[in-house]
């Protein structure tokens, strides 16, 4: 009798643990649980029949065991079932029908925009991309494009200086450091843009801005001449403004050139006959240009004997301006969800 009772209490544990153990994800598993286990033929209905053959002194623990056994049983059975039900319940709600919801989808900024079409059309003429850092030195800033030691662009009004003195670092007043950092890496030919965020020290407005956006263009070789930037530029601006657009060449003065020109492109919102964004003049300043001083090319370790070049440089929120109408430079900064989505479809 001992051994029956002991044989009771160790199928107990198994069942028990079985109980535990049984996976249940769907109803009919469920109800696979039920029958194997509470159901009228289940094995703890065939135990509670071999509970007649237990003495009466061991009924109570047997008992007890058993009762707490069917508890476990029926308990994990109420629990999975008020769970699936409540899945179901909810799968039963979703209209699948319904269409989808709309999700809002950004847009490109207007100055990336410009940056990535005036990359692409210097692309195609076989200009490469070159990038450089932001915060500079003196001579890949200054010295090497020849400015002089008291040129007003290296006042403190003018440049945000991080370091003074020996260790002078400065935010970049233009991209035209990374292309000498090309040229003292690399002799001719040279035929790359660097577009790229500057910093001047200028008081905030609609027409200035403490940083702006440039890409700035240098293609040096044997026997590059003024004819060859005339004609690129008009290339570009055809390319930028429409087929129909002029340039023109205004004399002027940079200390990395020589000789130097500002370029107007022909205004394409009153066709050049004059209107208030053209000031009419029937032109719209667009970027500055001219022949690489050899002085800059020798400073980089080029030849200048041997080589000559052109290079220019053009501000991308100008460019993005006559092109989009934007007319404060302030807008392209404070990220107004009313001016950026304006751009939501021009890709
Ligand atoms: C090297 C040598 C010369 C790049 C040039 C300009 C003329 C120019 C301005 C346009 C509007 C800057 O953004 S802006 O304010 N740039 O007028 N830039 S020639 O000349 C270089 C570049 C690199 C090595």
């Amino acid at each position: 009798m001992v051994d029956f009772c002991q044989n009771m209490k160790e199928k107990i544990k198994i069942l028990s643990a079985e109980i535990e153990n049984f996976a249940i994800s769907n109803l009919q598993e469920l109800e696979n649980f039920r029958i194997k286990f509470i159901g009228t033929k289940g094995s703890i209905k065939e135990l509670f029949n071999d509970l007649k053959s237990v003495p009466n002194e061991e009924k109570k623990e047997i008992g007890q065991l058993m009762n707490g056994l069917r508890m476990l049983a029926e308990d994990k059975y109420n629990q999975f079932k008020s769970n699936l039900e409540e899945a179901n319940n909810k799968a039963e709600l979703i209209d699948f029908s319904r269409p989808g919801e709309d999700f809002s989808v950004g847009s490109h900024h207007p100055i990336s925009l410009v940056r990535a079409e005036i990359i692409a059309i210097f692309n195609r003429i076989g200009y490469t991309v070159s990038e450089g850092p932001e915060i500079e030195d003196d001579w890949h800033n200054f010295s090497a494009l020849n400015f002089p030691p008291e040129h007003p662009a290296r006042d403190m009004q003018d440049t945000f200086f991080i370091e003074k003195g020996e260790n002078e670092m400065a935010l970049r007043t233009h991209t035209s450091s990374v292309q000498v950092r090309v040229m003292e890496n690399q002799q001719p030919p040279i035929r790359t843009i660097s577009p790229g965020r500057v910093y001047r020290n200028e008081a905030i407005s609609a027409r200035a801005h403490c940083f702006f956006h440039q890409v700035e263009g240098l293609y040096i070789d044997k026997n590059v001449s003024f004819a060859d930037l005339k004609q690129t530029l008009l290339h570009f601006a055809q390319e930028m403004f429409g087929e129909k657009a002029q340039i023109r060449l205004r004399p002027s003065y940079f200390p990395f050139t020589e000789p130097s020109a500002e370029v107007d492109v022909s205004c394409s919102i009153c066709n050049s006959k004059g209107c208030n964004v053209c000031k009419y003049t029937g032109w719209l300043e667009i970027l500055g240009c001219g022949m690489v001083d050899p002085n800059v090319l020798e400073a980089a370790g080029i030849d200048s004997k041997v080589y000559t070049g052109f290079a220019f440089g053009m501000g991308i929120e100008r460019i993005t301006q006559l092109k989009y109408k934007v007319n404060d430079l302030r807008l392209y900064s404070e990220n107004d969800i009313r001016f950026l989505k304006q751009f939501t479809s021009v890709l």
